[in-house]
């Protein structure tokens, strides 16, 4: 196979409410989305950069930039026989995930619909339905974050994660548990602790969290090591895990006791599916996260987790609690149980509703051989 054609276009679409965490507050999701054609087939792919580098160093300015320039024509060089071709084709552009993950994560999505089969079959997920995590930002006060977490648990999520940062912390989440008793529940640090905050993050311990996510810095793992040795509570790693060798380094330091996958983070679907089984073969449970995306980056997140090491909730949550209007029909809902079903039409499995994709088009461009 031979792509015939790559648009990518950047969209605008303001979220209902403002979310936020530690690095930020972000009210309208702003993102590329990408298409690839080949025999008539279209593909697509949501890149989760955003407009700043606040999560992790690229941007929507990057990866236009390294699209463009390298990966695009990358691409439009390769015989692909395979969508699992497709990362080691790019490999000659080093880091650069997000911009990466778009392109992969098209091509493997064109392929389930060029075969007819919903994402999951290609992906080798068997699940039909998965359970719905849920994460809710920073709120103004103690009392909205209750009223918060009272309607996510009313809405039937089976895992509920707040996010978390210096002196917004254990006095939440010790007003969480007197709540609402033993929720799963854990936290979100987004790199907002470092080694010195070791006292606070010692007074969580006894709180029964699932585990703490990403406390301390972005590009770490040693630290995240010793800091795993100082508690009982397991640390998830998010911006720290860009791709299988991170993955592997992470678990041989000690520095996890969980993964967050998100595709899009570390590279794509091939790079996620090795982190998977990396993380499988060793015990370690992993989970889908998440970056407040349209509805079609959410459907590829809920085809990712069909895979059996998806063994945690994820952040996958319903599109209701984003956007007034997703980008696809019908919207990603959660059950009064807590589950989203796995579509089973091809690709994606939903329609992607075009005329809402074209209202929140800011600029477009496409690439030919
Ligand atoms: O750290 O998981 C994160 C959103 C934006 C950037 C980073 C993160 C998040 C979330 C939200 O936690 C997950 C979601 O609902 O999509
Ligand atoms: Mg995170």
């Amino acid at each position: 196979m031979k792509i015939e054609r790559v648009e990518v276009r950047e969209l605008a679409l303001p979220l209902r409410y403002p979310f936020e965490t530690s690095f930020g507050r972000t009210t309208r999701k702003q993102f590329l989305l990408v298409a690839v054609t080949a025999g008539g087939v279209t593909g697509y792919g949501e890149c989760v950069a955003d407009r700043d580098p606040y999560y992790l160093p690229e941007t929507n300015g990057t990866v236009a930039h390294v699209l463009d320039e390298f990966l695009i024509p990358l691409l439009l060089q390769l015989e692909i026989a395979h969508p699992r071709e497709v990362w080691p084709g790019l490999a000659r552009v080093r880091g650069h995930e997000m911009a990466k993950a778009s392109l992969d994560m098209a091509v493997w999505e064109l392929w389930a619909r060029r075969e007819g089969v919903p994402l999951r079959r290609v992906l080798g997920g068997e699940k039909t339905t998965i359970e719905a995590g849920v994460s809710v930002g920073l709120q103004d006060d103690e009392a909205a974050l209750l009223g918060k977490v009272e309607t996510e648990i009313a809405a039937g999520y089976r895992r509920i994660k707040i996010k978390i940062k210096p002196g917004h912390d254990v006095g939440l989440v010790r007003a969480l548990r007197q709540r609402f008793g033993r929720v799963p529940l854990m936290v979100d640090a987004n790199s907002a602790y470092t080694l010195d905050d070791v006292a606070v993050l010692r007074e969580l311990d006894p709180l029964g969290l699932m585990m703490i996510e990403q406390p301390l810095a972005w590009s770490d793992i040693v630290d995240h090591a010793a800091l795993q040795r100082e508690l009982r509570t397991p640390i998830c790693l998010d911006e720290s895990i860009r791709s299988p060798d991170d993955a592997r380094h992470a678990l041989a330091l000690g520095a996890c006791r969980v993964i967050n996958i998100k595709a899009g983070r570390v590279g794509g679907f091939t790079t996620s599916l090795a982190i998977h089984d990396l993380c499988r073969s060793r015990g370690i449970p992993v989970w889908c996260g998440g970056m407040l995306e349209s509805g079609i980056g959410r459907l590829a997140n809920v085809h990712l987790q069909t895979l059996p090491g998806f063994s945690l909730p994820g952040d996958t949550s319903a599109s209701a609690r984003y956007f007034e209007e997703d980008l696809v029909d019908p919207p990603v809902v959660v059950s009064a149980d807590g589950r989203i079903a796995v579509p089973e039409g091809p690709g994606i499995g939903h329609e992607i509703v075009w005329p809402r994709v074209e209202r929140a088009t800011v600029t477009r461009r496409s690439w030919t051989p």
